[in-house]
């Protein structure tokens, strides 16, 4: 880890590789079932069109969870307590992320934990400028890898990782129990884990949310193909790949699909992947959760739910989740 001087923010870099991707796509495209990793759909316009997902009328996660902070940040800054040190894996210096800054009591830091060393940097010296009372300590670093939080100038009396937008919902059941595991290491004795998910609900909602009139969760989707064709020199012709969404109420999960359309050949780096008319790339799975479910996971992650709130229509909770015998 490296420690040095960014804008106005000194910065903690773990140098997470970012030359990963070829190994973990060809990998993907091997698997009788062929996946992508929906990591990568967060290219330059693939970020652009998640922010154009999330204004969509049929995505109501968004708004959903921004509703509810709305309505409830003073009761959850009085849950997670004063002179507090907050983390946030895979930040973005939302929204969501200020209403709560600007409801703490006396916060002491802010710790964006993100990959994208230029966006954080950048995001980290906006809030820096915006909150000068808050020490903001950016950590360049993948959420999912050992990272340790640095030292703020005052001592915090307590941490707390807020971790919102159901990201929790694109893992699945085992990776999700070990990344709060994860989170509730972060967040240390007597600290707190703030998390928003989205809830199971009627499946027409779902579809609706993942395969928009508008299409742009298909180009979303149809993006990854066209990453893969820019950055590993493949030739996937996106004209001959359908964006499809399927809900698997059993497991109450949304997977997102590219299905050939007919047989083709596709070369990606020095490998070769044929596709039968209809096969489907699995390019990524969105869990929702029941309220017991959610409180179960917790549970197997050695926490448990203390607070929850929801929206009238039951769609999205975020949750207080606190270490057990904390
Ligand atoms: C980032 N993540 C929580 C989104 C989701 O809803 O699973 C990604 C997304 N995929 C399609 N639309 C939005």
């Amino acid at each position: 880890m490296r420690i040095s001087q960014a804008l106005s923010v000194t910065l903690h870099d773990y140098h997470p590789p970012r030359d990963a991707m070829g190994e973990e796509v060809l990998s993907g495209l091997q698997q009788k079932q062929k996946t992508l990793p929906c990591k990568y759909f967060y290219d330059e316009r693939g970020s652009k069109l998640f922010d154009a997902i999330c204004e969509l009328p049929e995505y109501y996660l968004t708004r959903t969870e921004l509703g509810i902070m709305e309505a409830h940040v003073a009761e959850m800054a009085a849950a997670l307590g004063p002179y507090l040190q907050l983390v946030e894996p895979g930040s973005g210096s939302s929204l969501k992320t200020r209403l709560l800054l600007e409801q703490l009591h006396r916060p002491v830091a802010y710790v964006p934990v993100d990959i994208s060393r230029a966006h954080l940097v950048n995001a980290a010296d906006h809030l820096n400028r915006l909150y000068p009372e808050l020490e903001v300590l950016p950590v360049c670093a993948d959420f999912n890898q050992p990272f340790e939080l640095p030292a703020p100038q005052r001592q915090p009396r307590r941490s707390a990782v807020y971790f919102p937008g159901s990201t929790l919902g694109n893992f699945g059941p085992t990776e999700a129990v070990r990344l709060l595991d994860h989170m509730r290491r972060l967040a240390g004795h007597g600290g707190a884990l703030l998390l928003g998910v989205d809830l199971r609900k009627d499946p027409e909602v779902l579809q609706r949310a993942y395969d928009d009139a508008a299409g742009v969760t298909a180009a979303f989707n149809l993006n990854i193909l066209e990453r893969i064709n820019r950055e590993l020199d493949g030739n996937f012709d996106l004209g001959r790949f359908r964006h499809r969404a399927v809900y698997d109420e059993a497991q109450g999960c949304i997977e997102m699909h590219l299905v050939s359309q007919g047989r083709q050949v596709v070369r990606v780096a020095d490998e070769s992947f044929g596709f039968h008319d209809g096969e489907h790339i699995l390019s990524e799975r969105s869990y929702k959760y029941s309220l017991d479910g959610l409180a179960a996971l917790a549970v197997r992650a050695g926490m448990t739910v203390e607070q929850q709130w929801l929206d009238d229509r039951r769609y999205f909770c975020v949750a207080c989740l606190r270490p057990k015998h904390s």
